[in-house]
């Protein structure tokens, strides 16, 4: 098994090539995206050994997504191309200065995985299970596949990662606070967003969110706290700026980079902090191109920052 194993739904993503609105574009770009297949490919492109699966729709994208994510060098041993339901999609655009995301999803292949589509062995072969909110909000099988891969990571001593990313166009604020701070308690790193835990827990007040996290068996670190991350760990809180990002291109896969680069840290051996740092570099890397995932660095750009020696530029 690899040592950081994450599942979800990975879906082909289109976008306008200037990024404006899909009304006004005449040709769309293609790549793919999903949380967890981006934390996948952040992970290995820092060295660290990584495998996802999830069902893709046997057809032309999920084909194309399982190539490149093999291609990053991640094992998609244990995912599956299906004839019964396609590949999910989404298209994003920015429409007056804002991003608008568009799901199609319902039915897809990856929303009817069921929990005997796992290989409970490998699952339990891996050092960190990295899971999300997004695949419970997919359908009830999809919950129920999620929680049977964590308890049976847990029961092997498989430490449990765990990122909310909540998604309120999949289900309400009420529906995920019921699912997801169960699936919290689980984890022994919760990596939610401010804006998330201010949700979930209906407070602006950070000593409220700091008592209830805790309460958690979890080390929790909170992104975007400002513009810091606060690593929580037995009611001690450290805060760490964010690394700058010399541009702006396209946030999302922010938080997944993120992610990557935190779990990557951790398997290196770095402590908490330390991998935090390697996780804020991720996440301003990501950024700078459009997509989810495309930026991500790789060790030897990831560690010269890190040890912030600068560029050389020829
Ligand atoms: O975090 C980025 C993801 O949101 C994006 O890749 C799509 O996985 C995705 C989702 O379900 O929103």
């Amino acid at each position: 098994s690899p040592d950081l194993l994450t599942f979800g739904e990975t879906m082909a993503l289109f976008m306008p090539q200037e990024y404006r609105s899909i009304e006004h574009a005449s040709t769309l770009e293609q790549s793919f995206g999903g949380a967890e297949s981006n934390v996948a490919i952040g992970a290995a492109r820092l060295g660290c050994s990584v495998g996802w699966f999830g069902a893709l729709g046997d057809d032309p994208f999920g084909r194309l997504i399982l190539k490149r994510i093999r291609g990053e060098g991640v094992d998609v041993s244990r995912a599956k191309l299906t004839a019964d339901a396609p590949t999910g999609m989404m298209f994003r655009e920015m429409v007056a200065g804002k991003l608008a995301v568009h799901y199609f999803r319902k039915h897809s292949a990856a929303s009817r995985m069921t929990p005997d589509d796992l290989d409970l062995d490998y699952i339990r072969g891996c050092k960190i299970l990295h899971v999300t909110g997004i695949t419970p909000a997919l359908s009830d099988n999809c919950r129920e596949t999620l929680l049977a891969a964590v308890k049976a990571a847990k029961e092997a001593g498989v430490r449990i990662s765990f990122d909310p990313n909540l998604r309120l166009k999949l289900w309400s604020i009420e529906e995920a606070r019921r699912v997801v701070l169960p699936i919290a308690e689980l984890a022994d790193y919760f990596l939610p967003g401010w804006d998330e835990l201010r949700m979930l827990y209906e407070t602006d007040d950070f000593d409220t969110v700091k008592a209830k996290l805790t309460a958690l068996n979890a080390i929790s670190v909170i992104k975007g706290v400002g513009d810091t991350t606060v690593v929580l760990e037995n009611g001690n809180a450290v805060e760490i700026p964010f690394y700058p990002a010399e541009q702006v291109v396209d946030t999302v896969g922010a938080g997944d980079g993120f992610c990557s680069g935190f779990l990557a840290g951790l398997l290196r051996g770095m402590t908490p902090v330390e991998a935090v740092r390697l996780g804020s570099i991720n996440g301003a890397l990501v950024v700078q191109m459009r997509g989810d995932w495309e930026a991500l660095p790789d060790w030897t750009t990831a560690s010269r920052r890190l040890s912030d020696k600068g560029w050389v530029e020829r």
